[in-house]
């Protein structure tokens, strides 16, 4: 991959790699994620394109029972940019012929365009982009221009006949097609209606308008509709130096989003359309978001480049139009984990939109909201109180993990959402949030944790059993340090959110409790649990194990567990062999000090990261950002480099050899909070920015912006000073250990370091 600044780009146009390179080059809007095929591609597998729409599933190829209903599969829907092009009767596949191939994803304007010369007598551009300023919209160009005289036949389609793209595993294997979620289509003039296989039998509406123009005359296409296909078609003789252009726009709703998506195609396509404003108005929507959230950072390394590709791909799959869907683990660029949304969502993803788009933070809590009835049903199905959140949530909010596999274990993840929601409202300030909905959620997690812990009477503490922590390989065990504290800080903030409530908004307060049946007695027995949660520690090191049977397991020799990049499950062990070790796939502690620093001094954080490290796999991806966010806290400059490396690269450099199967966006997350929260040294607590700079070796300076409160902040770190400035608004500050108020009258603070 080659970096410049505001795009990536590749020279190759290797089929091997060709898959996982689409992943790469994939755009988006929330709506929808375009992976980065080739729209003439007619070879294979590759054919069947990728595009996605959030919330949109076909039957599960994974017939293992759930919970309630069944596993869904997400469904590439039709590829509405098919294109075929013949010259002199040849048919354009994106191998043959081809010379001088460049394909570039620019990220400022969020387009992506591919060129190459065809039998060295063509010049061919194509470029698309996910329409931010209207969601259901796609936009798309193809240039051609000829060298000498030829026959070309062009046709711009939407193409009906694809499949899944059977993503079964995480190697790196020869992609076949996937199972046809579509059962059936109805083609008319410029559009296709297609019915999936999901459980509500929904339906997808798609059309298009194109003009084309050769040497900017415009030329009318003949209907061309096939099985499957509808669109348009052009023959044209070209001469030497000839230009065709072709924009098309195409429209896709479902019946997701509401009743009338028919006549929205309907309206569509008898509309006039305006390209210019198409594109400025798509272009104006990224600006002003790139506005509040680009880093800029000053080094001779690639690593501007890869952090704003993180963030550009963060922002690609941003839900802005619902709060009925949230990111899945893969988001909307490959098929692995079926779009199911995992606590890489609040822990990860999340903090990213808090602090620079709290709209869309408040979109996505909102949508845990949502799906409280389905955890509430689950806690009960699993004979808990409240409400028990899914370990990989649908976006209706049912569990996905097969029964039996590990949903029942794996409950950090209701935790995770109350310290998102506590981060959020920290963050934000908003309120009215908490008194619609995040109460609720706080006060059935807690209920939910208080039905799960239990009291022993040998040993006086409160213990969580049978749970897998985020260290997978931990597979699972008892009082895991990270579940606990969470839990605990889960109970505690219910409570306090609840005393508030009553004391600030007591008819809000006499709703919420006859809403669901709450007695503010629950929680004292909540204060107590969080009190008494025992957390094995090892005092004379500092030491807090991951869990309560760690310290007594045998060391494991990672070499030889882990002798190459593959996982230590897909190489050298199996599941049932790791509880006899002391290995950890992500660290727990690890993670644990870097969401709460205020609850651990600095020994116990050092001692945490040097027993953990030389014991960690790191076979997550979402293990190497804590390890560089908590490095670069404790002044390990460089170690904390390398492992931003391993973030910032994660999937440009296909680190986990599986980015073919969707790219990673926890670990996206994660290398903005390494940046931020790491190297920029930010912190945000009780109303307060702390600014406490940890520049790597490798960077001269960088800049980030974030909104805390509604106030708009640039912070700008070089090697010698912290200059902090803020707009809209009083803001107190700590920089670099001087304390300050900004204001509009005096809205700049620079510090010497
Ligand atoms: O949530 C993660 C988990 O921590 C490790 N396995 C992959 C999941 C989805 O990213």
């Amino acid at each position: 991959m080659e970096y410049a600044n505001w795009s990536i780009y590749s020279l190759e146009n290797d089929v091997e790699k060709r898959q996982s390179h689409n992943a790469l080059f994939t755009v988006g809007n929330g709506y929808f994620g375009i992976r980065g095929f080739f729209e003439e591609d007619t070879i294979g597998e590759v054919g069947n394109g990728g595009i996605y729409i959030a919330g949109i599933n076909g039957d599960g190829v994974d017939k293992r029972a759930v919970f309630e209903g069944k596993r869904r599969d997400l469904c590439n829907v039709m590829n509405v940019l098919r294109l075929h092009i013949f010259v002199d009767g040849n048919q354009l596949n994106g191998v043959d012929g081809i010379s001088n191939f460049r394909r570039e994803l620019d990220m400022q304007g969020a387009v992506y365009t591919r060129c190459y010369r065809y039998n060295d007598r063509l010049n061919v551009t194509l470029s698309r982009f996910a329409d931010m300023a209207d969601v259901h919209r796609i936009r798309q160009d193809a240039t051609l221009v000829a060298d000498e005289t030829m026959d070309l036949t062009i046709r711009a389609l939407i193409d009906s006949n694809v499949t899944n793209l059977n993503y079964e595993s995480c190697e790196p294997m020869p992609i076949q097609p996937g199972v046809n979620h579509i059962v059936s289509r109805e083609v008319g003039t410029d559009s296709i209606v297609t019915l999936l296989d999901d459980e509500d039998s929904t339906r997808v509406f798609a059309g298009q308008q194109i003009m084309l123009t050769v040497n900017d005359i415009a030329v009318e296409g003949s209907i061309y509709n096939d099985d499957g296909i509808s669109g348009r078609e052009w023959n044209i003789s070209l001469k030497a130096g000839d230009k065709v252009a072709l924009c098309k726009l195409v429209a896709v709703y479902t019946d997701k989003d509401g009743a009338d998506s028919e006549q929205k195609i309907g309206q569509f396509l008898t509309s006039k359309i305006d390209w210019d404003k198409v594109d400025a108005a798509h272009k104006n929507c990224w600006a002003e978001r790139w506005a509040t959230c680009d880093i800029q950072v000053d080094s001779d390394t690639d690593d501007q480049t890869a952090l704003r590709y993180d963030l550009f791909e963060l922002m690609c799959v941003c839900p802005t139009h619902t709060d009925r869907v949230s990111i899945g683990a893969r988001g909307l660029t490959g098929e692995m984990y079926e779009g199911c949304v995992f606590w890489d969502n609040e822990i990860f993803q999340l903090p990213f939109f808090t602090f620079t788009d709290p709209a869309s933070a408040r979109r996505m809590l909102a949508w845990r909201y949502h799906g409280l009835d389905a955890a509430r049903r689950y806690a009960q199905y699993n004979w808990f109180d409240g409400a028990m959140y899914p370990w990989e949530s649908c976006e209706k909010g049912r569990e996905q993990t097969a029964l039996e596999g590990g949903g029942f274990y794996a409950i950090h993840i209701i935790a995770d959402i109350a310290y998102a929601i506590r981060q959020y409202l920290s963050v934000t300030g908003d309120n009215a949030f908490i008194l619609e909905m995040g109460a609720e959620v706080l006060m059935e997690t807690a209920r939910f944790w208080a039905s799960r812990a239990d009291y022993s009477e040998w040993d006086g503490h409160w213990h969580i059993n049978a749970v897998r922590g985020p260290n997978e390989y931990d597979v699972f065990v008892n009082d895991s340090a990270y579940t606990n504290t969470l839990a605990a800080l889960n109970l505690r903030t219910a409570a306090e959110t609840l005393t508030k409530i009553k004391a600030e908004a007591p008819a809000k307060f006499v709703e919420l409790c006859a809403k669901t049946d709450f007695d503010f007695s629950e929680t004292e027995k909540w204060l107590t649990i969080a009190d008494g949660l025992y957390i094995c520690y090892d005092e004379k090191r500092h030491l807090i194990a991951e869990d309560a049977n760690y310290f007594n397991r045998r060391p494991l020799d990672l070499n030889r567990a882990k002798p190459t990049a593959k996982r230590i499950i897909d190489s050298t062990m199996n599941y049932e062999w790791l509880a006899v070790y002391q290995i950890t796939k992500q660290s727990d502690v690890v993670t644990l000090m870097c969401l709460l620093p205020e609850l651990f001094s600095e020994a116990h954080q050092l001692a945490a990261y040097e027993y953990y490290e030389p014991r960690t796999a790191h076979d997550s991806s979402l293990s190497y950002a804590p390890y560089a966010w908590l490095a670069a806290r404790l002044g390990k400059a460089e170690q904390a480099y390398e492992y931003f490396k391993n973030c910032a690269y994660l999937d440009i450099a296909d680190i986990k050899l599986n980015t073919i199967s969707g790219l990673h966006f926890a670990n996206f997350g994660g290398t903005w909070q390494v940046a931020v929260f790491g190297f920029g040294g930010a912190s945000f607590n009780d109303g307060k920015l702390i600014v406490t700079p940890k520049l790597p070796q490798a960077w001269n300076g960088m800049t980030y912006h974030l909104i805390c409160h509604g106030v708009t902040v640039e912070v700008k770190i070089t090697k010698t000073t912290v200059t902090v400035t803020a707009q809209g608004g009083d803001l107190p500050v700590c920089v670099a250990g001087k304390d300050a108020v900004l204001s509009d009258e005096n809205s700049t603070i620079t510090v010497k370091l």
